[in-house]
């Protein structure tokens, strides 16, 4: 965490700023490399899902409206992308990167979702959150991103998100906004996190008073921000001349499931199961 400059992340800090705040920021977690790759990668999912929406970049507040500023390189959805060989298939396939799947499923990403979560972990979700310029439909309102799996039909599991900024972010292009201390007590087992999890359900909007304890994320582009799935957080909207983009994998401590059919309701790919980290097979 800290200053300036790659180096190895305080993995003490950030396990208990997540247990404690419900985040924590890491700072230059990307190099210029991975930037680049990501930056690509970007842009090229961004136009596969317009050009599948028949949506112009060129009108924002259209965009905003018919993607909610969600660009998924990997369709949860896509028939056999569920079980690990369909989703390395699917993440080496037009407009995904390998060098992105190399940073998703390697080494260093593998040991910042083992601090944080203490296993190996699974990439739950993968999604780029690019919001055009100019727009005031790109505001994302106070939430917990497990919020959509209080549903009885979810088999829950905590997860982290992993929001990387790959622009600097201003309270102007609509950065990232957290409140520390709104999580549910951290729990590794779903068990013990359920009944607080259905307890909150009707409390996402903080009181007056919580609310001069909102933290923005003003972080520059590489820096990271790990997250708890029960931390509340919101983003403004980007109000710049420039594109506003981040990169949120996310990573669960088991595998997260529709209870009816057994399905993964994203992604389940298990990280242990590859074998050296940051080197990828993609045809295993
Ligand atoms: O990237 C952002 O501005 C917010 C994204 C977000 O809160 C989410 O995807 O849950």
């Amino acid at each position: 965490m800290g200053s300036g400059g790659l180096q190895t992340p305080s993995w003490k800090a950030i396990r208990d700023g997540l247990r404690g705040d419900g985040f924590a920021i890491v700072d230059n977690f990307l190099d210029g490399a991975d930037l680049l790759a990501l930056r690509q990668e970007c842009e090229a999912v961004v136009e596969a899902t317009l050009a599948r929406l028949r949506c112009p970049y060129s009108n924002g507040d259209q965009v905003a409206r018919v993607s909610g500023c969600i660009f998924q390189p990997v369709r949860p959805d896509c028939d056999g992308v569920h079980g690990l060989g369909g989703y390395l298939q699917a993440r080496k396939a037009w407009p995904c990167s390998t060098r992105v799947a190399e940073l998703l499923l390697g080494g260093k990403m593998r040991e910042l979702v083992k601090h944080c979560l203490g296993t190996g972990g699974f990439v739950f979700n993968d999604q780029y959150i690019v919001k055009p310029p100019s727009s005031q439909l790109t505001a994302f309102k106070w939430h917990r991103d497990s919020d959509q799996l209080c549903a009885s039909e979810v088999d829950y599991q905590p997860y982290i998100s992993v929001w990387c900024a790959l622009d600097n972010m201003t309270e102007g292009n609509g950065a990232l906004t957290l409140l520390p201390g709104s999580a549910v007590s951290w729990q590794s087992d779903a068990a013990s996190a359920r009944p607080e999890m259905d307890a909150r359900l009707c409390s996402n909007m903080p009181d007056s008073t919580a609310l001069d304890r909102q933290v923005v994320a003003n972080i520059s582009a590489g820096s990271l921000v790990v997250l708890s799935d029960t931390v509340l957080h919101r983003s403004g909207p980007n109000l710049s001349s420039f594109s506003r983009r981040a990169w949120m994998p996310q990573f669960s401590s088991k595998p997260i499931l529709c209870k009816a059919t057994g399905c993964p309701i994203a992604h389940a790919v298990p990280l242990e199961a590859l074998q050296e980290p940051g080197n990828v097979n993609h045809d295993s």
